[in-house]
C-alpha cells in the first residue's frame, strides 16, 4: 500500500508494522542516527563486478574506489513530476525491501542529505536512446538517468542484478548490500526482444503469465506474444463469436483433452497492464487460416461443406483451413480482429499463417490479401510467421522467422523491399525443443539445443540476405505441447531464454560464450530464491 502526498513524498508504511514505521519515520528525519550497514556480521557472498550482469551491457567502468552499501537509511528518489518514473521507483522498493528489511522510502523530494537511489530523467549519455539508461555507483549513492521510464526500468534490473543474490530472498537477510562502483551505459542493439507463450495447446493462467513476466522483465525482454488460438483451443473471449471460447476454449480442450481455459477480455487486459507495468508490450496472435480446428469444431459454418470437424486433442499440424472463397469467413475474421484490436495497446497484431498446409497457395495468397488489410484497418501494424512473406505482403508487415535453415528466398526478398524481420530460427530459439535426448519435456523435431546453442549464433548473420537493418528483433516461443505447469514453462525457458535476451539487447561485439556462460552461473542463486525450476545444464559453472 503506497500513499501519496501532495508534496511527493511517497512513503509506504501503512502495512508496516509499528518499528518499520519508527525507522521510516526515522530514516526522513534523523538521517544521522542510524549506522549505514547492518550491525551483524554479514556471511561473505562473492562479490559483484559491475560487467556480472546478464544481458551484457554495453560499456562498463568500473570504479574500485565508488562502491555503494546499501543502508537502513538509503532512500529511492525519483524524477519529479514524472508518475512513470515513480512507479518504477516504488517497483525497486518492492523489489529491494524483503530482503533487505529496509524501509527505502520512495520520494520526489530533492536534495535530502540521506544515501540516495536516484532515478533521473535526461542527462544520460546521448547513445542510451529510448531503453537504455546510463548507472552510476559512487560511494555516496547510486544514480540511473534514462530519457524514459522503461530505460529507468531497465537501469533498476542491471541494479537489482548488481547487489549480492540473497537480494531475490523474500525474507530479511543478513547480508552487506553492496553495489560495485562505477558507470554502465546500456541500450539495446535490438528493439524487439520477444518471448512467446503458447496458450492453445496448453492453456496458461493469468497468474502464470504474468510470473513469467516477472521472470522475463529481469532480462530486458521487452515484447510477450500469446499466441491465443491453435488447433487445439481457442483461448481468447470474442463477444460476436462466444462459443469459441465456452466450447473452443472449454472443457477437453487442448492436448490430450488437459488443457482448457480462456482469457477474458477482463483477464487479457490484466495481462496487457501488469505486463506494460514491467514495460513489456503484448503481442497477441490469432493463428490463421490454418491451425484454425477449434474455430471450425466450435462453429459449422466456418467450414467450406458446413460440417464441424471433431475437436482435436493430438499435436498433427497442417490440417485444417478457414473457407477462403466464403464471406463469412472475412466477418469472422474482421469480428475477431476488431475486438482484439480493440483491448490491445501495443502496434502489432499477430496473425500467424504459419504451416497453412490445407490451404492452397493461391487461396493462401487471397486471403492473406484480404486479411492485412483489416488489421491495418483496425490500427494496429501486422506480424506473421515467415511464410507470410510468399504473397509480398506490404512493407510494414514484420515477417517471424521460424525456419531451421539459413536461406529463405522469400524473406530475403521481403528484407529487400524493406520488411522487418524477427529472428526465432526453430532449432536455435525454440524453448520447447529438448535440451538433450534425455529431457523429460519438450519436442525434439527441429534440434536438441542445449545452452550454447542457443546462445551460438547471430541474428544478423543467419538467413542470407537479411542483414542487421532488416532485424526488428529476436524471440523465444514456448510452444506447449507437452507443458502445463509454471515449473514446466521455467524448466524450459530457463536458462536459455536468458541466451536469447542477451542475443536481443547486447552488441555483437560482446558475443562470448565463456563470459556468458559465467555471468548466467552467477544467476543460479536468485533463480533458487525466486523458485525458478530451471535446468542445470553441465555446461554452465552453476554457483
Ligand atoms: C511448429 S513454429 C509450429 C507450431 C508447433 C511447434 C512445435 C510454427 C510457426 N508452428 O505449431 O507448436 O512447431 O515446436
Amino acid at each position: 500500500m503506497t500513499t501519496d502526498h501532495d508534496e511527493g513524498l511517497e512513503v509506504s508504511v501503512r502495512r508496516r508494522n509499528p518499528l518499520t514505521r519508527l525507522l521510516v519515520i526515522a530514516a526522513l528525519g534523523l538521517p544521522f542516527i542510524l549506522p549505514a550497514s547492518p550491525a551483524a556480521a554479514a556471511p561473505t557472498t562473492p562479490a559483484r563486478h559491475l560487467g556480472d550482469v546478464v544481458p551484457a551491457p554495453v560499456e562498463t567502468r568500473p570504479d574500485a574506489r565508488g562502491a555503494f552499501r546499501l543502508g537502513p537509511t538509503t532512500v529511492i528518489r525519483t524524477a519529479p513530476g514524472s508518475a512513470a518514473a515513480r512507479q518504477v521507483g516504488r517497483q525497486l522498493a518492492e523489489t529491494l525491501r524483503p530482503a533487505t528489511g529496509y524501509p527505502l522510502p520512495v520520494l520526489a523530494v530533492r536534495s535530502t542529505p540521506l544515501p540516495e537511489i536516484a532515478l533521473v530523467i535526461g542527462g544520460a549519455d546521448a547513445r542510451v536512446g529510448q531503453e537504455g539508461y546510463q548507472l552510476d555507483v559512487t560511494r555516496h549513492g547510486v544514480t540511473i538517468r534514462a530519457n524514459t521510464a522503461a530505460g529507468l526500468f531497465a537501469g533498476t534490473q542491471t541494479l537489482r542484478q548488481l547487489l549480492p543474490a540473497q537480494i531475490e530472498a523474500s525474507d530479511r537477510q543478513r547480508v552487506t548490500w553492496t553495489v560495485p562502483g562505477g558507470r554502465i551505459i546500456d541500450y539495446p542493439r535490438f528493439a524487439y526482444r520477444g518471448a512467446m507463450l503458447d496458450l492453445a495447446r496448453h492453456f496458461h493462467t493469468v497468474d502464470e503469465i504474468t510470473a513469467y513476466v516477472d521472470l522475463i522483465s529481469q532480462y530486458k525482454i521487452n515484447y510477450l506474444h500469446l499466441h491465443l488460438t491453435d488447433d487445439q483451443g481457442w483461448r481468447i473471449q470474442i463477444d460476436s463469436w462466444p462459443r469459441l471460447t465456452t466450447v473452443g476454449g472449454g472443457p477437453g480442450t487442448g492436448v490430450d483433452g488437459v488443457g482448457p481455459g480462456f482469457l477474458t477480455k477482463a483477464d487479457y487486459k490484466a495481462v496487457v497492464a501488469y505486463a506494460a507495468a514491467r514495460h513489456i508490450t503484448i503481442v497477441p496472435e490469432i493463428d490463421m487460416p490454418g491451425h484454425t480446428n477449434a474455430a471450425q469444431s466450435t462453429y459449422p459454418e466456418l467450414n467450406c461443406d458446413g460440417v464441424a470437424p471433431p475437436p482435436r486433442t493430438d499435436i498433427a499440424v497442417g490440417y485444417s483451413s478457414l473457407c477462403i472463397g466464403d464471406e463469412l469467413t472475412y466477418r469472422f475474421v474482421e469480428d475477431v480482429i476488431r475486438e482484439l484490436a480493440a483491448i490491445t495497446p501495443g502496434p502489432f497484431l499477430h496473425i500467424g499463417g504459419d504451416e497453412a498446409h490445407a490451404t492452397t497457395d493461391e487461396d493462401y495468397r487471397t486471403f492473406m490479401q484480404r486479411v492485412l488489410p483489416l488489421v491495418a484497418k483496425y490500427g494496429k501494424r501486422a506480424s506473421g510467421w515467415n511464410e507470410v512473406t510468399q504473397v509480398d505482403p506490404p512493407t510494414d508487415v514484420v515477417a517471424q522467422f521460424w525456419g531451421t535453415g539459413t536461406t529463405n528466398a522469400d524473406l530475403a526478398d521481403a528484407a529487400a523491399r524493406g520488411n522487418k524481420v524477427i529472428m526465432s530460427p526453430a532449432n536455435k530459439s525454440y524453448l520447447d525443443m529438448k535440451y538433450d535426448p534425455t529431457t523429460r519435456l519438450g519436442l525434439s523435431w527441429a534440434a536438441y539445443i542445449e545452452v550454447s546453442d542457443a546462445y551460438g549464433w547471430d541474428p544478423a548473420t543467419r538467413v542470407a540476405g537479411v542483414g542487421e537493418d532488416a532485424i526488428l528483433g529476436v524471440e523465444a516461443p514456448l510452444w506447449s505441447e507437452t507443458l502445463r505447469t509454471l515449473d514446466d514453462i521455467e524448466y524450459m525457458a530457463f536458462p536459455r531464454l536468458p541466451a536469447i535476451a542477451e542475443l536481443g539487447w547486447s552488441t555483437a561485439a560482446s558475443h562470448d560464450w565463456e563470459s556468458f556462460r559465467t555471468r548466467l552461473g552467477e544467476q543460479a542463486p536468485r533463480w533458487r530464491l525466486q523458485d525458478v525450476d530451471f535446468y542445470p545444464s553441465p555446461q554452465v559453472p552453476w554457483l
